[in-house]
This record gives C-alpha cells, structure tokens and sequence, in this order.
C-alpha cells in the first residue's frame, strides 16, 4: 500500500527543503518505497481531522492503510525497521544506528533550531548579542563532540544507516546559520549526504511543491 505523507502547502521556507517532511521523503527515497503527498495549510494543521493524525498539529504525518503516525523520526525508524536500507542487519550495529537516529534529534538538534529560531526571531532584543553568545557555545558543543567521533569516516558506523539520515538532514538545516563552518568534516559529510541521488530526488520533490505554487508554476 502507498502510504501517504504530509507537507506545508506552502513552505515558509520557499522551497529549501528546511521543513521536516524533507527527511521523511529522503527515508522513503533511499529505499525506494513510492508515496503520496497531502498539503496542508497552517489553518488545516490545526482543525480536527489533521489533529486526530497528529496531535500536535504540525507536519510531517505518514498514513499507510489503517496505521497513522506522527513526528519525523518515529517515521523514520517506521520506514527503516519496514524496509532493506536503513539499519544493518546486525543486533549490536543496528542499536548503534538507533542510538545515533535518538541523539540527531535528542543532541544536536534542540540547540541549533534554538540558535536558528534566536536568529530570526530575537535581533531586536536589547540582550540578543549576549544570549546569542550562550546559543552558539550550546550549539558547538555536540558539534565539536560529532566532529571529533566522525572524524575521516564517510559515515557514522561504517555504511550509511538512518542515523546518518536524521544527523546529516539535521546538519543540512543548520548550514544556513553558517555554524558549520567551524568544521570541514561535518560539512563534508552533510555534503556526502546531499550527493546521495534519494536525497536529491526529495529535495527535488519538496521544492516541486514550492515551485509549483509560483504564478506560472
Ligand atoms: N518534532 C516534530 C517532528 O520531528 O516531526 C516537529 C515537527 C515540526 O516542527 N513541524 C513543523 C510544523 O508543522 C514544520 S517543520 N509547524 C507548523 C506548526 O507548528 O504550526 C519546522 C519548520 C518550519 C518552517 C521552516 N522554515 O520556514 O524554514 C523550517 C522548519
């Protein structure tokens, strides 16, 4: 069955595949499992048929026959643990992927959508330089962690699993606040991921979306 996903009607991103569906795509194009799309605007995200999917009222969402799931990374962990790909096959290697799909999310996430959120919403504020200070060093820190256990390796535990997905599509949304730039190995692996041809058919895919909402698109 052909599981559907949801996505912005209209990205506030404008395409740049910023939104949290885009690692949703990316997993289901990396094991070629084919999927429709819902578009939702922010005042359906919010009425009661989109909350009896997700409680939240937020985007992505996977539907798929009479199973309803919410929050990217439990999506994520639906797709690999259903399909060749993902997670290795072995016990031990296969809870070390996971562990890393947790602390993508867990780790280095919160702090560098805080730094990005402080950014754009907080530059007026008298104590911005001061708190940014505060965000940053919270920011590098799992960062410099990641760098140091990544080191020259191509992929967190030997061949790309769905950890990678989650670390790298987490790093591919901080590239904009330039915090990367401290770490060439980091960036080389994000850009590793971004050269997989399922990632850039999901990227393609989402920004179809945008494009297609353009006067002509
Ligand atoms: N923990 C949840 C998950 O991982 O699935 C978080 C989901 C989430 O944040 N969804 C956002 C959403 O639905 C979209 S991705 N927001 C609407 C709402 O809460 O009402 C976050 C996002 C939004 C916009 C941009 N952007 O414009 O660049 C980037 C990312």
């Amino acid at each position: 069955m052909t599981p559907t996903i949801t996505a912005f009607e209209q990205s506030p991103d404008r395409g740049r595949g910023l939104a949290r569906d885009m690692r949703v795509r990316w997993a289901l194009e990396e094991v070629g499992q084919p999927y429709d799309v819902r578009l939702v605007s922010f005042k359906e995200m919010k009425e009661p048929a989109h909350l009896a999917v997700h409680p939240f009222g937020q985007i992505p969402t996977y539907q798929e026959g009479n199973l309803s799931l919410f929050e990217s990374g439990a999506i994520v962990f639906h797709i690999a643990e259903r399909h060749a790909g993902l997670l290795p096959q072995a016990a031990n290697a296969r809870a070390r992927a996971i562990s890393w799909m947790f602390s993508a999310l867990n780790t280095v996430e919160p702090p560098l959508v805080n730094l990005g959120m402080a950014t754009l919403l907080e530059r007026d504020q008298p104590w911005y330089e001061q708190r940014q200070l505060l965000l940053v060093a919270r920011a590098r820190k799992p960062l410099t962690e990641l760098s140091s256990c990544l080191g020259d390796a191509e992929w967190l535990e030997g061949e790309f699993t769905a950890g990678d997905l989650l670390m790298a599509g987490v790093l591919f949304r901080a590239k904009v606040t330039g915090i990367l730039d401290g770490y060439p190995n980091v960036s080389a692996y994000v850009a590793r991921a971004e050269a997989r041809p399922a990632f850039k058919r999901a990227f393609a895919a989402q920004l179809a979306v945008f494009t297609s909402k353009q006067p002509g698109g």
